[in-house]
């Protein structure tokens, strides 16, 4: 009886959802079911690829796929003060400056950045063009609060994707044990495998920024979802991309401004030399929601994930085991292949919906 009653009020708060969400489309398959937009609390550090990432999560979004339930920022590619005015901002860029975001737990920002790659402001320098955030930092929660009341209040229905530092979700973890296992799934865009990392020779940014907060998330369930950088570095997002999604609707603002932190990034990872010689950039963060919705683009094993936290050469180095002998503590998938044409195809189609007027 009481399984009832609470698929009843969910039902009932799914009904409240697609009604508040403009734009949506209408959801209904085949057999005339409505289909559930999937709830998604989305952990940041904007970033260029952070941006294109959060863009197409409101596109999905318009089109009643995805609920945001809340977006949270850390402190990572740039200092925390950036990464939440850049999530406030692009969320408003897209329509969707409704939704709550999360303050940086307090971090040491005295250490490397990724700035060189993404602007001093995070944005390709392009934050001044975009208006201010309507909430001040200062009257902003703390990420790990809002993923501690978000995931608590309906255990089992929200997706958690971290694209930056996992200090967040361990300081959620820390001060709310269990909390990450209430989550639907946690899905990251970190690590590297059987590869050179993007920050060390080792290791990945993202795990690199905080090994301890990394290790912890892998240990808080057995079934973390890794987008690591062997994957994310197939998928470059070129001109003929940005410019396909600005010439759908010429005078659109967002379109507009893809093309302008294409360009910016662009340049930068030529110059870092990043993208096999291809001008473009990778959008590392964008691949979360390909693994969430468009999933045919990806395969993934289990593996048992390890992260080094005590290496003077290989911190933040993530390892899996792929010796034959019997394993009973595999904690994660991890994508190992991609279809990055098809991937970066969706993407596109989705980011001309995004643009097109109401
Ligand atoms: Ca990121």
């Amino acid at each position: 009886m009481r399984y009832r009653i609470a698929r009843y009020a969910l039902t009932l708060t799914m009904g409240i959802v697609l009604v508040s969400q403009a734009g949506a489309t209408d959801m209904s398959d085949t057999a005339g079911n409505r289909a559930r937009p999937r709830r998604i609390l989305f952990d940041t550090d904007p970033g260029g690829d952070d941006v294109f990432a959060l863009l197409w999560l409101q596109s999905l979004a318009k089109q009643g796929h995805a609920e945001i339930v809340a977006v949270t920022t850390v402190a990572g590619n740039v200092r925390s003060q950036h990464t939440f005015a850049n999530a406030c901002k692009t969320l408003a860029l897209g329509g969707f400056g409704h939704i709550e975001v999360g303050r940086s737990v307090p971090v040491d920002e005295g250490g490397e950045d990724a700035a060189h790659i993404h602007g001093n402001d995070g944005m390709g320098n392009l934050s001044r063009t975009l208006p201010d955030p309507k909430h001040p930092l200062s009257e902003a929660r703390r990420s790990d609060d809002i993923i501690i009341e978000k995931l608590s209040a309906v255990p089992g229905e929200i997706t958690l994707i971290a694209v930056g530092p996992l200090t967040n979700l361990a300081a959620a973890e820390e001060k709310s044990p269990g909390i990450l296992a209430k989550a639907k799934e946690v899905v990251i865009m970190g690590g590297a495998f059987r590869q050179g990392g993007n920050i060390t020779p080792c290791a990945e940014f993202n795990i690199y920024c905080d090994p301890e907060a990394a290790q912890k998330v892998f240990t808080s369930r057995d079934d973390i979802v890794v987008l690591p950088l062997g994957i994310t570095e197939k998928v470059t997002f070129t001109k003929e991309h940005a410019n396909g999604v600005s010439q759908a609707v010429p005078e659109s603002r967002i379109g507009r401004f893809i093309v302008d932190l294409w360009q910016f990034m662009a340049k930068t990872s030529m110059s870092y030399r990043s993208t096999d010689g291809i001008r473009g950039f990778h959008v590392h963060d964008a691949t979360t929601l390909a693994y969430l919705f468009y999933p045919e683009t990806l395969l993934l094993r289990r593996a048992e994930v390890r992260v080094e936290t005590k290496g003077e050469w290989t911190r933040g180095q993530t390892v899996f085991d792929d010796r034959h002998g019997a394993k009973i503590e595999a904690n994660a998938w991890v994508a190992l292949q991609v279809d990055a044409g098809n991937l970066l195809a969706v993407m596109v189609e989705d980011f001309k919906l995004l643009v097109a007027p109401e």
